[in-house]
């Protein structure tokens, strides 16, 4: 069996979790997979010693392959099995695919910050709705895990104390509050970043109303990355739970479909609609609409598109002036090209700090909800943006699949810009190993700076 190493409160858990739970429900995992908590016994003996992080999800093949990060979790299971697919063929379906690692890496790498935020500031002293309780309770599950609940719970209390530093989250930050002013959230910033979140939350409502899923009537990759900030952080904390829940009951709907529990009424991938035929006999169909299928034709719903355009005008602008950032860093005598990199995106790197925090050379002015002010580069967001560019290079191929992304990328404001992330990428291209990230060697990066030379010239 493949071993998923879990939590429930985890983002990136969420995503992986309802992405092997589709695949095994659809018949598509054999020999299926066993969910397995993330203690801090299994942290320390076996997640860190196998991958070289203790960071959660990570996965167990059955053939012994360790695999840490929720999107190579997806790769390698789609390359295993890959029906039903979830990952669109970039090569047949160029639209849709480019759609779906966009919708991923904005769910992963954006929505994060609004969604960490909101589990965290309502946990504050003196917040009022809080929902310090049920994050104590469970945070205590997973470090107290088997011990009575009132254990666990102050369990959990103890660590956002002692590790957090909780009662002095505005004067004397550490571990989440730290990360959360290093992601660029500050008292100036916080009400553009729950705008942000609120942008999305409606469009994502309105796309719902008029289809199951992002890209029709099945889950695909982009379902699943964006369950990262719906589920865990979004949907089960009590606070921004009771605004979902009251205020966007359509997208709940979506959440419990797509995680595929507690959704017996809302129409989840497996489950038939009956009807009664002239003799009275049950006759099912499928439940969901758009033929229980993605759109025909590498069709992109028009609803999708408000989505996506959150991408560009939020996102984008924050990703050029990291690589322009990160380019910079590998260029000068902080970095030996070839070696490490930060690794994290919740917090600064640990060795990392002087380089991420305040104006390190690791951190970039950039604007939100108009409004400027610093944050921490990401290089694994540069990991990200070079997966999506082995994308796009399958998709614009052929003349008609350039042609078939042109089209898209011409229906949203500033996305044609996309077709130049090779070039921007060309100086900070991310290589990972395990769990750790490192700088393209200066040999490779001079070769992709000379190729997108060539492709300019062309
Ligand atoms: N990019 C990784 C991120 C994994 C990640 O940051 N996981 C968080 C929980 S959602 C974690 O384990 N944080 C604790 C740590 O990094 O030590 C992925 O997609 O899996």
């Amino acid at each position: 069996m493949y071993r998923l190493f879990s939590w429930e409160l985890s983002y990136f858990s969420g995503k992986v979790r309802a992405y092997l739970r589709y695949k095994q429900r659809m018949g598509g995992l054999e020999p299926g997979f066993e969910d397995i908590l993330a203690t801090p016994e299994l942290l320390d003996g076996l997640l860190t010693q196998r991958s070289g992080s203790p960071a959660v999800p990570q996965l167990l093949a059955p053939d012994g392959t360790w695999i840490q990060d929720s999107s190579e979790i997806i790769d390698f299971v789609e390359a295993q099995h890959p029906a039903p697919l979830v990952s669109p063929n970039p090569a047949t379906h160029p639209r849709q695919a480019v759609a779906s690692y966009l919708l991923e890496l904005l769910a992963d790498e954006w929505t994060v910050v609004p969604a960490f935020w909101q589990r965290w500031f309502f946990s504050e002293d003196g917040r009022s709705p809080s929902h310090r309780g049920f994050n104590e309770q469970q945070w205590g599950s997973v470090f107290a895990a088997g011990a009575p609940g009132n254990e666990r719970r102050a369990a959990g209390a103890m660590i956002f104390d002692q590790m957090f530093n909780i009662s002095e989250s505005r004067t004397n930050p550490r571990g989440v509050y730290l990360g959360l002013r290093a992601m660029g959230v500050s008292e100036e910033t916080e009400p553009a970043w729950q705008a942000s979140q609120h942008r999305l939350l409606e469009r994502l409502d309105a796309h719902f109303s008029a289809h199951d899923y992002v890209l029709g009537g099945r889950p695909s990759l982009g379902d699943f990355g964006l369950l990262g900030p719906l589920y865990a952080h979004l949907y089960r904390d009590a606070v921004p739970g009771f605004v979902l829940r009251t205020h966007f009951p359509i997208l709940c709907e979506w959440i419990e479909r797509t995680n595929g529990e507690g959704c017996v009424t809302s129409r989840t991938y497996d489950q038939k609609l009956y009807s009664l035929d002239d003799a009275g006999e049950l006759v099912g169909r499928p439940a969901n609409g758009d033929g229980a299928d993605w759109l025909p034709d590498d069709a992109i719903p028009g609803t999708l598109l408000p989505v996506l355009s959150l991408f560009f005008e939020e996102m984008w602008p924050v990703l050029k002036d990291s690589m322009r950032t990160l380019t910079a860093f590998c260029d000068s005598d902080a970095h030996v090209r070839g070696e490490e990199l930060p690794g994290k995106t919740f917090s600064p790197t640990p060795g990392f700090e002087q380089h991420q925090m305040g104006d390190g050379a690791l951190t970039h002015a950039f604007t939100i909800g108009g409004i400027e002010a610093r944050r921490m580069v990401v290089p694994y967001q540069m990991w990200m943006l070079g997966r999506l560019q082995a994308v796009i290079d399958v998709a614009t191929k052929t003349s008609d699949g350039r042609a078939a992304l042109s089209e898209l990328l011409g229906r949203i404001d500033g996305a044609s810009e996309l077709l130049t992330l090779g070039d921007r990428l060309a100086g900070c291209r991310v290589e990972k190993r395990r769990s750790l990230l490192y700088s393209e060697p200066a040999a490779s990066c001079a070769a992709s700076a000379s190729f997108s030379a060539a492709r300019r010239a062309l």
